[in-house]
C-alpha cells in the first residue's frame, strides 16, 4: 500500500496531498497521523513559507473513512474521543501555525473533509468541486470546526440549511457566498492554486502570519481590544526587516524582496 499522504517541497512551499483516491481521500487514523506530522514539520521549518493541501484523484476529502466505523466490526467508537484525538488537534494546528495554509479543493469535499478546507486560511476550488456537510445523513453534527467556521463564513441561515439538508454546494456558489476565496476552471485550477501559494510564500510571511492570527482573534474581541492588539502587533511588524524592505522598495520603485522576518 502506498503512502496515504504525499509531501513534496516546491521551492519554499510544502505541498501535502491526501492520497487515498479510491475512497476519495477519506480520513483514517493513519492519514491523520501523517498529515499532522507533516504539518508540524512545516510549522517548525523556517524555510517553508506556505503550505498547500490538496487531494489525489477526483476528490479532495470525503471526511471520516466510514469503514473504520462499521458497526459490524462490533467496536463501539467514542466519537468524542476520536474528535479530541484526531480532528481537533489537526484543526487547531492549521489555525495556529504561523504561515499561510491554502486548501486547493480539487474535487468533492464532504463531512470533515469540507471543514478541513474551511479551517485553512485561503480556500480555492476547481469549478467541478462541491462542498457537502454530510453529517446529518449519519445523525451527526458538523465537526472539525464546522459549526464555527461554516457559520462564521456564510452566516447562521445558510450554515443551518447546509448542515441540515447536506445539500452539495457547488464551488462557484461557495465563491459567490464568500465561503471560499475563488474557483477556477478545472484545467487551470492547480496552476492557479500553486501561483497563489507561491506569491504568498515569497511575500512578507511574518506579516502574513500576524495577519492570520489577528483576524482570527477578532471574533473573540471587542473593537477596542482589537485596536490594542493591532497597535501591539504592528509595533512588532514595524521592527521587521521586511517592513524596511517594503518601504525602501516602494520608494525606489522596484519589487520588494521579502525574507519572511
Ligand atoms: O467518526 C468520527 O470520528 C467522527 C467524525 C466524523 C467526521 C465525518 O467526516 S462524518 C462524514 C463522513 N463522510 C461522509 O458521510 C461522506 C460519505 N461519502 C459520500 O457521501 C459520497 O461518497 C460523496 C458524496 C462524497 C461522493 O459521491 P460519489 O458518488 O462521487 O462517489 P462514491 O461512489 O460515493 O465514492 C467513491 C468511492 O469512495 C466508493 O468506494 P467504491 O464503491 O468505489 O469501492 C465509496 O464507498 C468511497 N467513499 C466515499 N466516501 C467514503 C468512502 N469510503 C469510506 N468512507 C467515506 N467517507
Amino acid at each position: 500500500m502506498g503512502d496515504v499522504l504525499l509531501s513534496e517541497r516546491r521551492d519554499n512551499i510544502q505541498e501535502l496531498t491526501l492520497n487515498r483516491p479510491d475512497s476519495l481521500n477519506a480520513f483514517t487514523v493513519e492519514m491523520h497521523g501523517r498529515l499532522r506530522g507533516e504539518l508540524e514539520k512545516a510549522a517548525a521549518d523556517p524555510t517553508c513559507r506556505a503550505v498547500l493541501i490538496t487531494g489525489a484523484g477526483r476528490g479532495f476529502c470525503a471526511g471520516q473513512d466510514l469503514s473504520e466505523r462499521d458497526p459490524k466490526n462490533g467496536q463501539v467508537v467514542d466519537l468524542s474521543v476520536t474528535l479530541s484525538t484526531n480532528y481537533n488537534p489537526l484543526i487547531r494546528l492549521i489555525r495556529s501555525m504561523e504561515k499561510p495554509v491554502i486548501a486547493a479543493v480539487n474535487g468533492v469535499a464532504a463531512g470533515a473533509g469540507a471543514n478541513l478546507a474551511l479551517a485553512c486560511d485561503i480556500v480555492v476550488a476547481a469549478r467541478s468541486a462541491k462542498f457537502i456537510q454530510a453529517f446529518s445523513k449519519l445523525g451527526l453534527i458538523p465537526d472539525a470546526g464546522g459549526t464555527w467556521s461554516l457559520t462564521a463564513l456564510v452566516g447562521e441561515a445558510r450554515a443551518k440549511a447546509l448542515a441540515m439538508t447536506a445539500e452539495p454546494l457547488p464551488a462557484e456558489k461557495a465563491e459567490a457566498w464568500g465561503m471560499i476565496w475563488k474557483s477556477f476552471p478545472d484545467e487551470t485550477f492547480m496552476e492557479e492554486a500553486r501561483a497563489l501559494a507561491g506569491s504568498l510564500a515569497n511575500g512578507a510571511t511574518a506579516g502574513l502570519a500576524a495577519t492570520k492570527l489577528a483576524i482570527q482573534a477578532a471574533s473573540g474581541n471587542s473593537m477596542d481590544e482589537q485596536l490594542d492588539l493591532e497597535a501591539r502587533v504592528q509595533g512588532e511588524m514595524g521592527r521587521t526587516a521586511d517592513f524596511t524592505e517594503g518601504v525602501t522598495a516602494f520608494l525606489e520603485k522596484r519589487p520588494a524582496s521579502f525574507k519572511g522576518h
